[in-house]
């Protein structure tokens, strides 16, 4: 109860890992992680500043999340739409994840994280596939939370190609039309093997899914705050979590 007193009082503005739930842990937290340019632009840095300072969040609320017994963290990297964005900036995202591993990779293995990553492998380059490669092998036998990178990833192509291959199976005679049902669907997803995530979580003041997990995301708990992603910190997702465990509450109430 005491662990509750916080929330009673309406206590919301500093909550720490303490003051929540052991239970009701969310398994799957999905982030979209947004505000990295204008977090730079507010401090006069080019919008690239903002992205490799965005990177040292993912590290830090990695190990937030793994210390709460979350199990499985997917965060929105690159979008199939951002190859719109100028050229220099793509340039310098497909660097980021050999960055990464530079950086940041020792502490998560350290933290037996492992690695995966969700998207399309067309069009990346060499060097970004290859540091993907390094990153997911080096962890692939760490046994603790999943950190599952979106990467090259869109919701509407992922579920017109898990259709695709429903109506090839079908075709070729190894599915029936009555067996596509929602499994058949959500194994056919990039997301297969992964739990739907529990709570989503988006950063810099958008009230938008923008193509992200759309099947995935049908149940899940939504939650925004205006804060820029290089701003978030740990005490912002403890938050959000709070939030997540007070809203499931109730419906277990009813
Ligand atoms: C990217 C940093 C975080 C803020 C949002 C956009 C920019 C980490 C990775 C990454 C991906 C795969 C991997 C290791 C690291 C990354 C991109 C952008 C393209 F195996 N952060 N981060 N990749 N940002």
């Amino acid at each position: 109860m005491i662990k509750r007193l916080w929330a009673k009082l309406g206590l919301s503005s500093s909550p720490t890992a303490a003051s929540l739930s052991t239970d009701n842990i969310p398994v799957h937290v999905a982030i979209i992680m947004d505000g990295n340019g204008r977090w730079a632009r507010k401090r006069g840095l080019p919008r690239v500043a903002g992205h490799h300072s965005g990177m040292k969040t993912v590290k830090r609320i990695t190990i937030a999340a793994d210390r709460l017994g979350i199990k499985y963290l997917t965060m929105y990297a690159f979008s199939t739409e951002n190859w719109k964005r100028p050229k220099a900036e793509v340039e310098f995202l497909m660097k980021l994840p050999q960055q990464f591993i530079e950086i940041e990779l020792d502490e998560l293995i350290a933290n037996n994280v492992q690695v995966r990553m969700m998207g399309s492998r067309d069009n990346l380059p060499p060097h970004t596939l290859s540091a993907l490669e390094e990153a997911i092998t080096k962890t692939a036998g760490n046994t603790g939370l999943i950190l599952n990178f979106a990467l090259n990833y869109g919701s509407r192509m992922e579920m017109v190609n898990a259709i695709r291959d429903m109506a090839s199976d079908v075709k070729t005679g190894v599915l029936s039309i009555d067996d596509i049902d929602e499994e058949a669907m959500s194994s056919r997803l990039l997301s297969s093997g992964l739990p739907d995530p529990d709570l989503l979580i988006r950063t810099s003041g958008e009230l938008r899914l923008s193509n992200f997990m759309l099947w995935q995301l049908a149940y899940s708990e939504l939650w925004f705050t205006d804060v820029y992603w290089p701003e978030f910190s740990e005490k912002h997702f403890y938050e959000a979590i709070g939030q997540y465990q007070r809203r499931a509450r109730r419906y277990g109430g009813l």
